[in-house]
């Protein structure tokens, strides 16, 4: 974390706060019951200014990730855009993480949430790259974890909440013991499902296949949807089914998809070696044109783009 970040200002609740004074208290809600909801953007630098990525998209998803466990959030997307915006502005931002959280706070403990207020804050940190510095373009040796993920009608996964995290912290802290970067999870029907905070791709005989976003207990993630319209629009191949574990094993290219990690090739899957063990061509491909979208070098024809002028 860069120290900038400590001196910044966090939006709380509608107002502009230093970041040590942003506290909560310790019987809140969320810290007992996992009950948050939260978002991960990214701002890029462009020769326009700077560019929030998607950012419409993220604050629905938080809206409805809040919904799903019958909590309103007291902001519409639109206020929330402008909250961020503003917030950028504020901290003389490029480029940055944003991290936007809503989570029941302090009231009454116990497992009913609905006396406890519903707490809006917005961060923004200056977060390299997510999985290494030669990530992106050397890839990442990754292991299929033991930790499934939950099957449907538990954990909702289209919800992203706190409490899903434990989850993907058991997939994460297992894979760095092991001396991997990331884990993959299989789902409850032995299926592959996504890494601890990404979504994945595999490339195999020009065919780029990935879990269905509504069909398998994975975060639809935004990144994911880009890069299939990208893909799409390459005129590639690409199918949303169900993976066997092997496949894994035998595919061309893997890469792995997140705002974090934006387009992060894996070259590895328990130290077996993915195609040439290199960036595939395919992999390349979607991942250059997304970082020409997001660094303003090409025409943002897709409207992914929030410049703040
Ligand atoms: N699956 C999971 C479980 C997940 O957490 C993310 C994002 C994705 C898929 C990709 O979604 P999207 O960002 O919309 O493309 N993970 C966020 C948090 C990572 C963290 O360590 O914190 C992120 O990438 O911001």
């Amino acid at each position: 974390m860069d120290p900038r970040d400590e001196k910044g200002k966090i939006w709380y609740n509608g107002k502009f706060v230093n970041w040590w004074d942003a506290k909560i208290h310790v019987m809140s809600h969320a810290l007992h019951y996992g009950s948050s909801f939260f978002e991960g953007i990214r701002c890029y630098g462009t020769p326009k200014g700077p560019a929030i990525f998607r950012l419409r998209e993220h604050m629905q998803r938080l809206i409805d990730s809040a919904k799903i466990y019958r909590t309103e959030i007291p902001y519409t997307v639109d206020e929330l855009m402008q909250a961020t915006i503003d917030l950028i502005k504020v901290n003389d931002l490029q480029s940055a993480y944003i991290r936007p959280l809503a989570f029941r706070g302090y009231h009454s403990l116990g497992v009913d949430p609905t006396q406890c207020p519903v707490e809006v804050i917005i961060g923004v940190l200056n977060w390299g790259k997510y999985l290494g510095e030669e990530a992106l373009a050397k890839g990442v040796d990754v292991r299929v974890s033991s930790w499934n993920r939950a099957r449907a009608n538990t954990y909702p996964s289209l919800a992203k909440a706190g409490g899903n995290y434990l989850n993907s912290q058991l997939i994460k802290l297992e894979a760095m013991a092991d001396g991997y970067t990331e884990g993959i999870s299989i789902d409850a029907n032995g299926f592959v499902a996504e890494g601890s905070g990404e979504n994945i791709f595999i490339v195999r005989d020009n065919v780029i296949h990935t879990p269905p976003a509504y069909g398998s207990p994975i975060l639809p993630g935004i990144t994911r949807n880009s890069a299939i319209r990208i893909a799409t629009d390459f005129g590639m191949t690409i199918k949303e089914s169900m993976i066997p574990r092997e496949l894994l094993y035998v595919a061309d290219e893997i890469f792995f998809t997140g705002t974090a990690a934006e387009v992060t090739p894996i070259r590895s899957i328990d130290r077996m070696k993915i195609g040439n063990g290199q960036r595939g061509p395919v992999t390349e491909q979607i991942q250059k044109r997304f970082f020409e979208i997001i660094n303003g070098e090409v025409e943002d024809r897709y409207g992914w783009l929030t410049i703040i002028s």
